[in-house]
């Protein structure tokens, strides 16, 4: 396919960089290519100083897939210049049009790769934590396919980790909500996310296997929005609260 996977990629960086959008790819691009080009957007901003720190899932919950317009899970990666502090500020201004999703994130202590059991994967984790994830499309609109989404690392673009919990119980049926100056936003239970949180780890493990790789130890994964996104503002206080494990927040400057 004659489809230019280092502009593409090239592009897409320059829009997260300049934080101006830029147009879809849309029938031009499929999506093995769009994986292509993730990894080589991912490359340049690993040849800036960026290191890997996990890798995250999307569209694992319907009410993302309903709110996006698409069916199929799709998975991107985290690093370490994409974190903030739990009670740290957001610029707003380093983004196009930044929205917020409730999360759970898990921190592994053991490798963990290709096909796994749902026990396998709970034996795997070190940690737990409620997270938040930051979107921003790097496509004009917020709008794009399935593969142009991919491209763009997954729309990921920061990521917000409460306290961790090594003595986490039960994950699934835990309700989650999203706070914007303490009032609720969005509700939902973790058991949006693939019927059951751990399934995330499960697929996370697959995806993984099946590029070659796999989930190390301290890597962290984030198992995908429990419901729909929200649009940031700016001076609004976030806040996610996931029952029985916690909570963490954020201020949006
Ligand atoms: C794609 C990312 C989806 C999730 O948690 O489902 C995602 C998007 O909605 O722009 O991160
Ligand atoms: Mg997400």
């Amino acid at each position: 396919m004659n489809f230019d996977v280092m502009a593409a990629a090239g592009a897409l960086d320059r829009a997260a960089c300049e934080a101006r959008a830029v147009p879809q790819f849309g029938e031009a691009l499929d999506l093995d290519t769009a994986y292509r080009v993730q990894k080589a957007l991912m490359a340049r901003r690993y040849a800036r100083g960026e290191r890997r720190v996990g890798m995250k899932l999307g569209f694992t919950s319907k009410a993302k897939m309903i709110q996006m317009g698409v069916d199929d899970l799709i998975w991107g990666t985290l690093t370490d210049a994409m974190l903030v502090a739990d009670g740290g500020t957001l610029e707003m201004a380093r983004f196009i049009h930044p929205r917020v999703e409730p999360e759970i994130v898990f921190r592994l202590g053991r490798r963990l790769g290709g096909l796994v059991t749902v026990d396998e994967a709970r034996a795997a984790i070190e940690a737990v934590a409620p997270a938040m994830e930051i979107i921003d499309s790097r496509y004009a609109a917020f709008k794009f396919s399935l593969a142009d989404v991919v491209a763009d690392n997954s729309s990921s673009a920061a990521l917000v980790i409460g306290a961790w919990r090594t003595d986490f119980g039960d994950l699934n049926h835990m309700p989650m909500r999203l706070l914007f100056d303490g009032a609720v936003v969005q509700a939902g239970s973790s058991e949006a996310i693939l019927g059951d949180p751990l399934e995330a780890l499960v697929a996370a493990a697959r995806l993984a296997g099946a590029n070659g790789g796999a989930l190390e130890p301290g890597d962290i994964v984030l198992a995908g929005a429990a419901t729909a996104a929200e649009a940031l503002r700016p001076g609004v206080a976030v806040r996610v609260e996931a029952d029985g494990l916690g909570a963490a927040g954020f201020s949006v400057g």
